[in-house]
């Protein structure tokens, strides 16, 4: 009875050891930390006075060469039948790393003896990876960022992140380069941030004052900040995606502000130095009671146009902005005004599942997808682990939504620019679709469409998930494109009735001739003016002449609004030749509610030139694992938590 005891506690013990061990070994897991691989061979430095010929003879070893240093380290491998076996053994085995030898080199104990003797020391050859330096950062919470490094932390996809360490690997961290939250507060003095603030582009336009730390409540701008440039290593939280990041605030979130506040922070006197501008803040287009158009506010067009234009030196302010959080309830960039606009880039969210995130927008305005919250359909809050204002020293372990998406990607743009800061804003924009991931969870269907150019396209996902790595390289040799031109139609003010309760709907078409051609690269703006009594029987597309569909607007049965001159971007088409004849086509299938188009027209966003070849990259598509039942179900229970997540996490301006 007492050795049964025994034996119970030593085994209990021996599995909670075991458990710690597998712990650690989990928690320490990095791609850079695996063991190189065995080459099959063996490094020998012989004893004084011990030939080669001795020593082959012995062990039975074969020669490969003598090295170069020294005068008696040769390297040696087993016989060649030997080595067939190694192979051969190699190659069995179903399915990845199941039944997968290693061309270890078996030292049994007579070879053993042998090299005792004859050797001064030995070591087996292998695969030498070269990392100069891995940035690792200290910080107690990087570990679960799995935005930055997925290790398949929270169930998450191992690899499926924004691929930043390379980056952080080769010393690139963000340094001089200016970025400015535009938000609610900025909390300066936290410890996560003091490091990199920057006071001089930093505003409060709420108290006209220049701290932009704001009250108590201003946690969003803190965590926005934090997700792009929070430092490493300095004990506090996590780390943002640019560690080294100039960072500065611009709180323009309270009541008061008005337009020209807000255009004021969007590019004032000081846009030569303003970098990039993000922007996790939007109008309210749709919500639970319906979805309503929001016109784009001219001044606020003006200034993103004039920043695009002319700040930075004339190479431009790179703008990122939220796609919004209403997919729950058919939320579509086309709905909502600054955040769509072509001189911008639109971002949308994803889980670390690999899935667009359910409460993401949709919409063929979206440029580009960073890693979010949004795993099946629960709220998991779990993502960022960056800053609140409340102490110095707090972290927020709950900011997510594409609130936190945009800031990931202005942090990864800082990057670019360190890499490379002659690329102007509309250069970036490219840069980013060309280095894009297609991501296609087979859950449902994403709406890829493949343009006449190439490129793939979703309203899901817009070109992809942002890779940091890609991106900087490819910027590193990208020779900036020419000066951007537009060209817009005029407009086509026949009345045309849209025929009532028909799936085809009606086509309307216009021609580009040769000579007002363009390389579509900034994207193309469809304006439209609709009389209908229930614009949301609408789904709307534009056809390119090359036979490209635009998802430009789903039917949507929330939408209570008018279509006049509506501004609908599209990024479908890049890379595409304007020249040719398109079409819009719209239908409305429900057969109560009528009405008919008044006018519409197109305008082009592009370039003199065609798209310059970039270099081919490492293929890091997704593998999906196969449909859990839980996860294709489109669960509603958690209705009413959802609701407050959605409004904690993505600020508002009712305009
Ligand atoms: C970065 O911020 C510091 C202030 O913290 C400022 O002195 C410096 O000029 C900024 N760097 C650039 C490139 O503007
Ligand atoms: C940026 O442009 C300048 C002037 O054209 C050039 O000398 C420099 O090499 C460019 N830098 C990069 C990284 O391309
Ligand atoms: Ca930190
Ligand atoms: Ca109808």
């Amino acid at each position: 009875m007492k050795l049964f005891t025994i034996l119970i506690i030593l085994f209990l013990v021996f599995s909670i050891v075991l458990t710690k061990q597998q712990e650690e070994k989990s928690r320490t897991r990095s791609p850079h930390l695996k063991e190189p691989t065995p080459t099959g061979e063996l490094i020998v430095k012989l004893k004084e006075g011990i030939t080669v010929e001795e020593f082959t003879e012995k062990t039975g070893l074969v020669l490969i060469k003598k090295l170069n240093f020294g005068s008696r380290n040769y390297l040696f491998k087993k016989t060649s039948l030997e080595f067939v076996e190694m192979v051969k053994a190699k190659g069995k085995g179903k399915g990845k790393g199941k039944g997968f030898q290693k061309p270890i080199f078996r030292i049994d104990s007579i070879l053993k003896t042998h090299l005792e003797e004859l050797v001064e020391h030995y070591e087996e050859n292998r695969f030498y990876k070269p990392y100069l330096k891995t940035y690792e950062p200290s910080d107690s919470l990087f570990e679960d960022q799995f935005h930055l490094v997925n290790t398949g932390q929270f169930d998450g996809l191992e690899g499926f992140d924004v691929n930043v360490q390379p980056l952080w690997d080769e010393g690139i961290f963000g340094a001089g380069i200016n970025l400015v939250i535009v938000d609610d507060g900025l909390y300066k003095d936290h410890d996560d941030l003091k490091g990199n603030y920057n006071p001089d582009l930093s505003y409060d336009y709420c108290n006209d004052i220049t701290d932009p730390t704001g009250t108590i409540d201003d946690t969003h701008g803190t965590a926005c900040a934090g997700m792009a440039g929070a430092s490493g290593d300095d004990g506090a939280c996590g780390v943002g995606i640019a560690p080294s990041v100039n960072l500065s605030g611009r709180r323009i979130i309270c009541s008061g502000v008005t337009f020209s506040d807000m255009a004021n922070s969007l590019g004032d006197e000081m846009t030569s130095v303003i970098d990039i501008s993000s922007n996790s803040w939007g109008d309210f287009g749709c919500d639970i009671y319906g979805c309503s158009y929001v016109r784009v506010s001219n001044v606020l067009k003006e200034a993103i146009a004039e920043g695009v234009a002319n700040g930075r030196n004339g190479k431009g302010i790179i703008y990122t902005f939220a796609g919004g959080n209403e997919g729950d309830y058919g939320g579509n960039v086309n709905h909502y005004s600054t955040n769509k606009l072509l001189e911008v880039i639109t971002v949308a969210a994803v889980s670390n599942g690999g899935k667009h995130s359910h409460y993401s927008n949709i919409g063929t305005g979206i440029l580009v997808s960073t890693i979010s919250s949004g795993r099946n359909q629960k709220d998991e809050y779990i993502t960022t682990r960056t800053t609140g204002s409340e102490t110095s020293t707090s972290c927020d372990e709950r900011f997510s939504g594409t609130s936190s998406a945009t800031p990931l990607l202005a942090g990864g743009i800082a990057l670019m620019l360190e890499k490379n800061s002659n690329l102007t804003s509309w250069d970036v924009q490219s840069i980013l679709i060309e280095s894009a991931t297609f991501i296609d969870p087979p859950y449902k269907d994403n709406r890829w469409v493949t343009n006449n150019a190439g490129y793939k396209f979703s309203p899901n996902f817009g070109f992809g998930l942002f890779d940091a790595n890609k991106a900087v390289q490819i910027a590193e040799n990208w020779e900036s494109l020419p000066q951007m031109q537009t060209f817009v139609t005029p407009i086509q003010n026949k009345i045309v009735d849209i025929p009532e309760d028909d799936k085809n709907g009606v086509n309307l078409h216009l021609t580009i001739e040769t000579e007002d051609a363009l390389t579509i690269t900034g994207g193309v703006i469809l304006y439209l003016s609709v009389e209908h009594s229930y614009i949301g029987d609408l789904d709307i597309k534009v056809i390119s002449p090359h036979g490209t569909i635009a998802y430009v607007m789903d039917k949507n049965s929330n939408l209570q609004t008018k279509l006049d001159r509506h501004y609908f971007s599209i990024r479908t088409f890049y890379g595409e030749n304007s020249k040719g004849t398109w079409t819009l086509n719209v239908r409305d299938y429900v057969p109560v509610d009528e009405g008919k188009i008044l006018d519409w027209n197109l305008e082009f966003y592009g370039v003199n030139q065609e798209i310059p070849d970039v270099p081919e990259f490492e293929d890091r598509s997704l593998v999906y694992p196969e449909l859990e039942e839980d996860e294709s179900l489109a669960s509603n229970s958690n209705c009413v938590s959802f609701l407050l997540m959605l409004i904690s996490l993505f600020l508002f301006i009712i305009f």
